[in-house]
């Protein structure tokens, strides 16, 4: 018995001793989080959870947001905080590319690179956190495309950046999905760009139901996009333009359900995905994971991860499906995010 006793104990510890190695603490470790831009209750929401998880586990949390949602206003930013010597920076991209020179600098004086929501390319990072697959996304996003716009007609996205990596991988997935012959009574204008911005968001809009008299849907791959979409459209008179996307709940409450102007639209567990990011980035910081595909990661109370090979040709970690928001849970979810 005692014997027993003494083999469940060593065990426990091991358990115990894995799990938090696995986790990650982070005692007196500095981690930036750099968003795409200020003023979007879309990154102040996964700085916050990114914030919770980071400082239970004993990190400096700094968020930073750059000036405006462009690589240069990003570079900036990564200028400033190299010369601080974080230990890791967590940032979701103004754009694909742009970044790399910048970011392998960071990652050359020995700060890690995590990606959280918009990836930088995969020399820019060492792992991205991904809420949804982006192929996935992308299939949620054309089928209601499909089925608002009861299989055939003009359709329209508003995009957030022209450069944004994370809508321009959704918008190519979403193109490719297309081509299959159920869609090829579809017809896409041409995309309209509302930078992320409330009133050119609302332009653009505008301009779309001007130049498209018959177009039947928007589809607005961005939380700020959606929602000036939908108000401008519910308070247009007579428009019966359907609008979906990606969305904020709370900021998609007085649009969405039956009589309104976006029936349904999707995005993912907001808080999941600030937490993810944190626990993946101070993982990357202990050594826990490099980063390389196939392997696995373990966060106590939300579950196993595994790192994969993503689209782009680097690796991710895919935090879970698109979920989709409606007339029946859309109050509930208000409530979340
Ligand atoms: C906006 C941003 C963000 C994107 C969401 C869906 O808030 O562009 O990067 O993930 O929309």
């Amino acid at each position: 018995m005692k014997k027993l006793l003494s083999v469940l104990l060593v065990a426990l510890l091991v358990a115990g001793l894995m799990t938090s190695a696995l986790a990650g603490t982070a005692d007196g470790k500095k981690i930036a989080l750099v968003g795409k831009s200020a003023g979007n209750a879309f990154f102040e929401i996964a700085a916050a959870a990114f914030k919770e998880a980071g400082e239970a586990e004993g990190a400096t949390i700094d968020v930073v947001y750059p000036e405006e949602a462009t690589a240069d206003a990003q570079i900036k930013v990564l200028d400033n905080l190299i010369s601080q010597q974080p230990d890791a920076i967590c940032i979701s991209a103004n754009d694909f590319n742009a970044l790399q020179a910048k970011l392998e600098e960071a990652m050359e004086a020995g700060i890690k690179v995590s990606s959280f929501d918009s990836a930088p390319n995969p020399a820019s990072r060492q792992v991205f956190v991904n809420q949804a697959g982006t192929v996935a996304v992308g299939q949620a996003l054309i089928d209601a495309v499909y089925d608002l716009a009861g299989g055939e007609g003009q359709w329209a996205i508003l995009s957030a950046t022209s450069q944004a990596s994370n809508q321009n991988a959704w918008i190519a997935a979403m193109e490719e999905i297309a081509k299959d012959e159920k869609y090829a009574k579809l017809e896409l204008v041409p995309i309209a760009y509302g930078d992320d911005e409330p009133q050119k968001s609302t332009d653009q809009t505008q301009a779309l139901l001007d130049n498209y008299p018959d177009l039947k849907v928007i589809c607005a791959p961005t939380t700020v996009g959606i929602m000036a979409a939908a108000k401008l459209v519910q308070d247009t008179e007579g428009c019966n333009v359907k609008i979906t996307g990606l969305g904020l709940p709370s900021e998609m409450l007085e649009y969405t359900g039956e009589g309104k102007s976006c029936p349904y639209f999707y995005l993912w567990d907001m808080q999941l995905l600030g937490k993810l990011s944190a626990y993946a980035t101070i993982a990357l910081i202990n050594g826990d994971i490099t980063g390389a595909e196939g392997e696995t990661f373990t966060v106590e109370g939300l579950g196993d991860f595994s790192i994969t090979k993503a689209d782009d040709g680097g690796t991710e970690i895919v935090q879970g499906l698109p979920l989709q928001f409606n007339q029946d849970n859309i109050e509930e979810m208000a409530k979340l995010y």
